[in-house]
């Protein structure tokens, strides 16, 4: 195991033991992601949710310039004030610059999960394909990492204020498998149908073991999708939430932002046009796909063939 990266003694421990673990990111516990005291609660429902099933959770992040997987408490009031985002090529910067608090995003933490062996990552919704990213060329380096880094990573898909449709051809061109969990349709975070097809389904998390395990043998080293629709009783009004994201957008554009600073401004802006009505539905959300991922992991070590 790598000694770059600091292992929390219980995610050692249930590592060293075999025993079921889950990767979280904590740009969503941050500032970036959610605000005070709902990014505190978000990760309490995610880490009870992932301890309900048995299994241990493993927030990343970076403190100090090192990287950590799995967190003390005094470490997690860090993640929460955090506002330093750190994607998969901004982690060697964090490091060789020690960098007081660095917060990871789905790339960075799929990345640091792998090199200590966990295979499982639970978030809420990835990053994807801008939309208008034929101009801009903003495509989030969550779905190269996706494909780099051999992990189940478990989401509710991607939210609508990106090019959902690019963003599944996106990771067809890259070859990554997407799984729908329960569902035909690729899940558009807030609301359980984009009215896109997902290319496959799986119906239980025996299911998404196996096609994990199967990857391997057949030549692919890269990680798989799950993506899991929003519980029913949480779904928003979808109009509501459809016209939040067009004025999200529209305040980006007029803005000018370019670069990592666009998703956290986006989701700044739906949080105050829906007058912060849309966080219960992020709560729960991101609560089921931590105890989705939980099961998947507990499948995943019950084979006990460690890929
Ligand atoms: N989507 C959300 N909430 C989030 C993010 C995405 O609904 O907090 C965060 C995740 O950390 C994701 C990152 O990995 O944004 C993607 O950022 P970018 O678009 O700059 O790649
Ligand atoms: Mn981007």
């Amino acid at each position: 195991m790598s000694t770059a990266i600091r292992v929390g003694d219980e995610v050692a421990t249930a590592l060293g033991e075999g025993r079921p673990v889950v990767a979280l990111e904590s740009t969503i516990f941050s500032n970036l992601g959610l605000p005070a005291p709902d990014n505190l609660e978000a990760h309490r429902l995610c880490t009870n949710a992932i301890r309900g099933v048995g299994a241990v959770p493993a927030l990343t992040c970076v403190i100090e310039g090192v990287p950590r997987v799995g967190v003390t408490d005094a470490e997690l009031e860090r993640v929460l004030e955090g506002r330093a985002k750190v994607a998969a090529r901004d982690l060697p910067v964090a490091v060789g610059m020690r960098w007081p608090v660095g917060v990871t995003t789905v790339s960075a933490s799929v990345a640091l999960a792998s090199v200590v062996g966990i295979e499982v990552f639970a978030t809420g919704g990835i990053g994807g394909v801008h939309r208008g990213s034929e101009i801009t060329g903003d495509v989030s380096a969550d779905l190269g990492a996706l494909a780099t880094y051999p992990l189940v990573t478990v989401c509710a898909g991607a939210k609508a204020f990106l090019d959902l449709g690019r963003t599944l051809e996106y990771l067809e061109t890259i070859g990554v498998p997407v799984l729908g969990y329960g569902t035909d349709r690729f899940p558009a975070f807030y609301t359980r149908d984009s009215g896109l097809p997902v290319p496959h389904r799986a119906d239980s998390a025996p299911e998404v073991a196996a096609v994990f395990r199967a990857a391997g043998p057949v030549g692919y080293h890269g990680g798989i999708l799950v993506a899991v629709p929003i519980p029913e009783a949480a779904e928003p009004d979808p109009d509501r939430i459809d016209a939040a994201l067009d004025r999200a957008l529209a305040e980006a554009d007029a803005a000018g932002l370019a670069g990592p600073g666009v998703t956290p401004f986006v989701l700044g802006r739906i949080l105050e046009a829906t007058d912060g009505r849309s966080i219960p539905a992020n709560l729960a959300l991101a609560e089921n796909n931590a105890r989705v991922a939980a099961e998947i992991a507990t499948a995943l070590a019950a084979d006990g063939s460690h890929r």
